[in-house]
């Protein structure tokens, strides 16, 4: 009896370990599972080590009081409904920006949106890409907990999951638990042209929606701020300051296609795995130019697509902005921790958009400022570890 059972067992399990072995996608999640893992026990082990030492600097930040941030698909529904309201309760406090300053700002959330929007150009291609994102999502954490008494933590978006059917996944399902769902559907759309410089022109495959999001806890949702630069699928941009009051539906184009090309599951593992120093590991994680590539962090932006998704400077007035971006932040955590005695304080780049104009080299002593977003003033040294300076926390 007992041993029938085993063999049974062991059948079962070889008939379902085969197709996922021969399959690409679910090879590639697996590795990144196992890099998270490793990561993990080595961020424990070297909390473990400081509590051991006498350095008592270095002791606020133990295994015992870490943050877990977890993926959205991984939170019980309470959990996603607690994060929705706490988001929509930022979205109904009012806004710290002076209207003389940013006369769009009607929130707490579009306060987040205009210190994006007002130092873009400073922070994608530069130095300070990384760290300041970590920054502004930490933050806009906090806001959520401190001002809206959010309980749980910044959940991520793991891309790779749900590459080839987004708008079909926890996150974008359109339900009562998801981040809500894909815009109104819009026939006939060309490719979103995206222009960087001179570089020839990318094309990226449209989604599925376009028009407003109807479904879900931001069906009814308000954006205030941008457009800044919005590329459309004729081809053509909108521009605008970006800072002027600008009501409208918030809009998403998911597309299936952005996803599976630049976001799956392999780009992901290749991307931690093969980029040995921070310029190239940055670099390609925002797209090459020139390479015809977005990167993840790219696919992660124009998976989202529609207004203000796929503006680079308005982007965070998606609310999904932020579970991309802890995404981001635990790619580059994950890579960090692999050789963390050189990736810890690993930098590169300067502080303008691909040096344009030139400035000076990112250094440690660089301050990042979130302006009415809060954080107050920070140095990049501070960011540089999610287990330092500000920061406890770990992703599982
Ligand atoms: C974590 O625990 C340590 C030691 O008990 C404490 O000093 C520190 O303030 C705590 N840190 C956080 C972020 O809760
Ligand atoms: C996964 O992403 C990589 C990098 O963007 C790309 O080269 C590859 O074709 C993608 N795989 C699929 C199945 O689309
Ligand atoms: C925009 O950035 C400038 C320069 O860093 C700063 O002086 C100004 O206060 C910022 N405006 C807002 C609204 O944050
Ligand atoms: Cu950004």
């Amino acid at each position: 009896m007992h041993i029938r059972r085993f063999t049974c067992t062991l059948l079962f399990s070889a008939a379902v370990a085969a197709p996922i072995a021969s399959d690409e996608t679910s090879d590639s999640l697996s590795q990144l599972d196992d890099l998270l893992s490793q990561a993990r026990s080595t961020q424990e082990d070297i909390l473990d080590d400081r509590a051991a030492s006498n350095e008592k600097r270095s002791q606020t930040c133990t295994i015992q009081n870490l943050t877990i941030r977890r993926a959205w698909g991984a939170l019980s529904q309470d959990e996603r409904k607690a994060y929705t309201s706490a988001v929509l309760c930022l979205q109904s406090l009012p806004a710290k920006t002076p209207t003389n300053l940013v006369p769009g700002v009607r929130s707490r959330y579009d306060d987040f949106v205009a210190t994006h929007i007002n130092q873009t150009l400073n922070i994608h291609y530069s130095g300070t890409f990384l760290a300041w994102h970590r920054w502004f999502t930490w933050t806009y954490e906090q806001a959520l907990k401190n001002e809206c008494g959010y309980t749980g933590s910044q959940p991520y978006w793991n891309w790779g999951l749900y590459a080839k059917d987004p708008a079909s996944s926890p996150i974008f399902d359109g339900g009562e638990y998801s981040m809500s769902g894909n815009g109104e559907y819009i026939a006939g759309k060309g490719p979103l042209t995206l222009t960087l410089g001179d570089y020839p022109p990318v094309y990226l495959p449209p989604g599925t929606g376009g028009g407003c999001v109807t479904s879900g806890p931001f069906k009814d949702m308000q954006v205030n701020l941008g457009p800044v630069s919005l590329p459309l699928n004729d081809g053509t941009v909108i521009t605008g300051s970006g800072l002027e009051y600008n009501p409208r539906c918030l809009k998403r184009d998911i597309s299936a296609g952005v996803n599976s090309a630049y976001a799956n599951a392999t780009s992901i593992v290749e991307l931690i795995l093969k980029q040995n120093n921070i310029a190239d590991f940055q670099l390609t994680m925002q797209g090459v130019p020139g390479s015809g590539s977005i990167g993840v962090h790219g696919g992660g932006h124009y998976t989202i697509g529609g207004d203000p998704g796929s503006d680079v400077f308005t982007s965070p007035g998606d609310p999904v902005f932020y579970l991309h971006h802890g995404m981001i932040d635990l790619v580059w955590w994950t890579w960090q921790i692999l050789d963390y005695k050189n990736r810890r304080n690993a930098i590169a780049g300067t502080g303008t958009f691909l040096n344009s104009p030139p400035s000076p080299s990112t250094t440690l002593d660089d301050i990042i400022d979130l302006g009415y977003a809060g954080g107050g003033p920070i140095t990049m040294r501070e960011l540089m570890s999610v287990n330092d300076g500000p920061f406890c926390y770990t992703y599982i």
